[in-house]
């Protein structure tokens, strides 16, 4: 085949269609608005999925991650290499997880505890580890407060009481979240051969909480909308766009929706990406909330630790529907 004889190296790497339409009705929440709350969880009922504005994470630590990120992507491969691979900390490229996924995509893996950056990480910044740790925990607090602020007002939007019923599984000490910096080169030999994109990140869903996206000013994302369609999510590098996670799906017993996204390459100009996943302690239990359901209401999910779910997620493949074991029937 034309396609694989250009790309040898990425041959198993799915191909998509391109024309998808732009998500122009795309939820933007401003952070200032006293009616957010409101607005948040309407688009977590709807899309699961929103970009929020006015987020108070200063510019200057998105763009200095961002050129340390690059710094880094444009390392020589065997330099590279030295980071990873990832168990699952540390640097991977195009294998994702450890069942046979593949993506046009390189990343970075971490934990998002400072303290155990990991050593492999940082080997490759031997020269000014530093400034790059530095890089990574200025952004991340920052991403965090405002995560915090985001469940939050979620839970003030729902009624939960407290309303630190979710943010506080994240800002528990042994929160198990983590952050991963994502680079998608171009693929212009696909576009003029068979005018196709190559998938950089396959279609799913994030097991955590919530995600917190950021990405430089070139298109890829991709959502599901309720009834299957797929749209593009034009990218803004001045904002942040949130995914709710299948743990938050099952604490409000499915009011908020855990949203099926994936990544194409672009191709003509590479992405960069920076997400952080915010996960609740391995021992928390995820059970709907109970200030949540209604009194004869029943728990549509099995009765599962994080830790539980967490190894189930990741013995399977990224498409699959991860939370189907756990659904009751
Ligand atoms: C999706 C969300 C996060 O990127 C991630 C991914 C993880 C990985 O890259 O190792 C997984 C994927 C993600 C879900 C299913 C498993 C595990 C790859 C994979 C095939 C870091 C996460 O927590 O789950």
């Amino acid at each position: 085949m034309v396609v694989q004889s250009a790309l040898t190296h990425c041959s198993s790497i799915k191909t998509c269609n391109k024309p998808v339409t732009d998500f122009t009705s795309i939820p933007v929440i401003n952070l200032g608005d006293p009616e957010s709350k409101f607005l948040m969880v309407k688009a977590c009922e709807e899309y699961g999925f929103f970009k929020v504005v006015n987020h108070r994470v200063p510019m200057e630590f998105i763009t200095r991650l961002e050129s340390e990120a690059l710094g880094f992507f444009n390392l020589s491969q065997s330099e590279k290499d030295k980071a990873g691979p990832p168990d699952p900390f540390g640097y991977g490229s195009k294998r994702i997880g450890s069942n046979g996924d593949v993506g046009w995509i390189e990343y970075l893996l971490l934990n998002t505890n400072p303290q155990v950056l990991s050593l492999k990480t940082l080997t490759v910044f031997r020269e000014n580890p530093e400034i790059f740790r530095s890089a990574v925990n200025d952004y991340i607090q920052a991403v965090k407060t405002m995560a915090y602020e985001v469940l939050e007002l979620i839970a003030d939007g729902l009624k939960i009481e407290p309303r630190d019923a979710l943010s506080k599984l994240l800002r528990d000490e042994n929160s198990d979240s983590c952050f991963r910096l994502n680079h998608y080169p171009p693929c212009p030999e696909l576009e003029a051969l068979s005018g196709r994109n190559l998938v950089g990140f396959g279609e799913h869903t994030d097991p955590q909480i919530i995600s917190v996206l950021r990405s430089n000013n070139t298109s890829g994302l991709q959502i599901c909308l309720k009834e299957g369609t797929w749209v593009s999510v034009p990218p803004d590098e001045t904002s942040f766009f949130i995914n709710v996670g299948d743990a938050l799906q099952v604490m409000t017993n499915g009011r908020l929706r855990s949203v099926k996204h994936r990544v194409l390459a672009n191709t003509q100009k590479s992405r960069v990406s920076m997400i952080y996943f915010g996960g609740p302690p391995l021992s928390e239990k995820i059970v709907p909330l109970t200030s949540l359901m209604g009194k004869q209401e029943e728990s549509l999910y099995k009765e599962f630790t994080w830790s539980e779910y967490k190894t189930s997620a990741y013995k399977s493949r990224l498409a699959d529907h991860r939370l189907g074991l756990f659904e009751k029937t």
